[in-house]
């Protein structure tokens, strides 16, 4: 769906001015709004207003991912007009399929951003590629390529949240701990993380379920190798409704889950952040989203204070078709720990926000991630049919020389193929630095694809081990023509402007009073399990104590 700014920027002045009622009328968010505490409403029946040029808003929020969309929540409920700006699409709108999101198995233009070919994470099989040709669109998942690393991300309204696995973790206390000694674990624990978890809407799947079901047998294979050779495995929560998914199972409902969509979004089926967050924030009546608008600078404005951004407009082809600047009293980085720190990094080098410090694009690390396959005996199927959200966790992250938390992964190809296929998450204590280039005028990361050798190390230990014990061997045909480990890629970036270094202890940039740090980027490099409950969670307790200090 476009922006067509023209016809809605009146809106965009008068925001300030619409009453809640009026909103309501007008998007028809009345009902979804009564209900909804307990059950879904879409992002989807916000008002599309596009910021206009010239505008002077109290709060602009960029990315509409985790960070954002907690900001965007509480900002909104303490009753300050809010607009948030989103480089990818809104995804309300079906393509001629009828369905918003394409299939997994047959990808056209609405899976990637910006590119002529799909760039799978598991590229490979049986010596070739599985890549696939597809139109240039501003498709729903990212694969920025930094030379050393491919690093996924979600593009659209409710970033992330739009094409991941939605395994809500919750991170092991004495890891976070270690971690942000600056922040108050007691708090987080009794307060914040059971807060994201409920705003999040994660629940567990029904274990008798899990036991029966053929679309889990990947993971009850799984777990049964991996306990067979003395590891530890448990279950994981998820943001995927399992009742939904249990209908989905019965034949009752549309599957999503159940017939492979996850990472080109699902259709059906996930909380994902425009159906939590977001539709809660935009049911205030004073959350404003300008999806397609990609900010390039923020300075602090030369006359009545606050701070200018200036962004481009763009259409679904990525073509820039319009330049505005927008004056906001207070602007929250929410643009994830790439985006976030490459807009930083290049204000600093540039003289925009020239006295951040030296911290800023610093700590970034990609949680330790590696993925591998193991290939199975022949009585080990895995299933023709799985599903495509994970649930489960080899948890060997107390072996003090290998720590490794590793999620099994499903593979649903619609076939059986007797893999089993991991990401491993490893305390992996390599880090690397974002650094601008004056020639190009484009900020790079320097990881090097070696540093990635301490996960293979700490995730070979363990699938060794596995390995042995069945006599297995791993696949050496998913990740490349020849290559065993998927280290070229993430799936967590993490770090950048990390919380209490680039940022006070609640993501404040005091050099710069009203700009703020919400996403992923506050994480130092590593959180040891999948990082959203944790991001979601520091946003809810840093945007708290933002509210009570900072906005009068
Ligand atoms: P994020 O959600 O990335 O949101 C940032 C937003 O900002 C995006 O929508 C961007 O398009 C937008 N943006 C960036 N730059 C600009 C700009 N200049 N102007 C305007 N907008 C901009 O950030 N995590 C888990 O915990 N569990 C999982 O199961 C899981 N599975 C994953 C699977 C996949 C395929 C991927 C890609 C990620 C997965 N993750 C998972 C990671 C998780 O989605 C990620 O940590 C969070 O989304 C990061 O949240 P942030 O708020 O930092």
């Amino acid at each position: 769906m476009s922006i067509r700014a023209g016809s809605n920027e009146r809106h965009a002045r008068t925001n300030s001015t619409l009453s809640r009622r009026n909103f309501l009328a007008a998007t028809g968010l009345a009902v979804g709004a009564a209900a909804l505490s307990s059950s879904w409403t879409t992002a989807a029946a916000a008002p599309r207003r596009a910021l206009s040029d010239g505008d002077r808003v109290p709060a602009l929020v960029i990315g509409s991912g985790y960070g954002g969309a907690v900001a965007a929540l509480r900002l909104t409920q303490a009753g300050i007009d809010t607009h948030m700006v989103e480089m990818g699409k809104s995804w309300t709108t079906p393509g001629s399929d009828g369905k918003v999101f394409c299939p997994m198995l047959s990808p056209d233009g609405r899976s990637f951003w910006l590119r002529d070919r799909t760039v799978q994470p598991v590229s490979h099989f049986s010596g070739g590629s599985v890549d696939k040709n597809i139109s240039r669109y501003v498709g729903v998942l990212d694969a920025e390529d930094f030379g050393g690393i491919k690093v996924y991300q979600g593009r659209g309204v409710g970033g992330g949240s739009l094409v991941n696995g939605g395994m809500a973790v919750t991170p092991k206390r004495n890891y976070f701990e270690e971690i942000l000694p600056g922040v108050d674990s007691n708090e987080m624990y009794s307060t914040y993380f059971p807060r994201a978890n409920a705003a999040l809407g994660v629940n567990n799947i029904d274990p008798a379920w899990f036991e029966s079901t053929e679309y889990y047998k990947f993971a009850r294979t799984g777990r049964k190798t991996a306990e067979r050779s003395g590891y530890t495995t448990t279950f994981v929560p998820n943001v995927y409704d399992f009742n939904y998914m249990k209908q989905e199972a019965a034949g009752q409902v549309t599957k999503s889950a159940l017939v492979s969509e996850v990472i080109y979004g699902n259709n059906a089926g996930k909380k994902s952040l425009d159906k939590t967050y977001l539709a809660a924030a935009s049911a205030t009546g004073k959350l404003t989203i300008s999806a397609l608008h990609v900010v390039t600078s923020v300075a602090p404005a030369a006359t009545g204070g606050g701070y200018q951004v200036v962004m481009n407009q763009i259409n679904e082809q990525g073509n820039t078709v319009g330049t505005k600047t927008v004056t906001a009293d207070k602007v929250f980085f929410a643009a994830g720990s790439i985006g976030t720190s490459k807009l930083l990094v290049a204000m600093k080098a540039q003289g925009q926000l020239a006295n951040l410090p030296g911290a800023v694009g610093q700590e970034w690390g990609h949680n330790g991630n590696v993925m591998v396959g193991r290939a199975n005996h022949m009585w080990d199927a895995t299933g023709a049919k799985q599903s495509a959200i994970p649930v489960m966790g080899i948890d060997n992250w107390a072996d003090t020389s290998a720590p490794v938390f590793a999620e099994i992964a499903p593979f649903p190809a619609g076939t059986e193929l007797w893999v089993s296929l991991y990401l491993a998450i490893a305390k992996n204590p390599q880090r690397a630095q974002f650094q601008f280039n004056s020639a190009t005028g484009k900020v790079g990361l320097n990881w090097q694809r070696s540093q990635n050798q301490p996960s293979i190390d700490m995730a070979k230990k363990l699938f060794d081990k596995i390995n042995k014990k069945e006599g297995t061997i791993y696949r050496t045909d998913l990740f490349g023509p020849v290559q065993t480990w998927g280290d070229q890629l993430t799936y967590h970036p993490l770090g950048g402007c990390v919380l209490g270094k680039a940022t006070d202890g609640y993501g404040r940039l005091p050099e710069y009073p009203g700009l703020y740090v919400m996403d992923g980027s506050l994480v130092p490099g590593n959180v040891g399990v999948n990082p959203f409950v944790t991001i979601t969670a520091l946003a809810e307790r840093n945007i708290e104590n933002i509210i009570a200090n900072d906005m009068n």
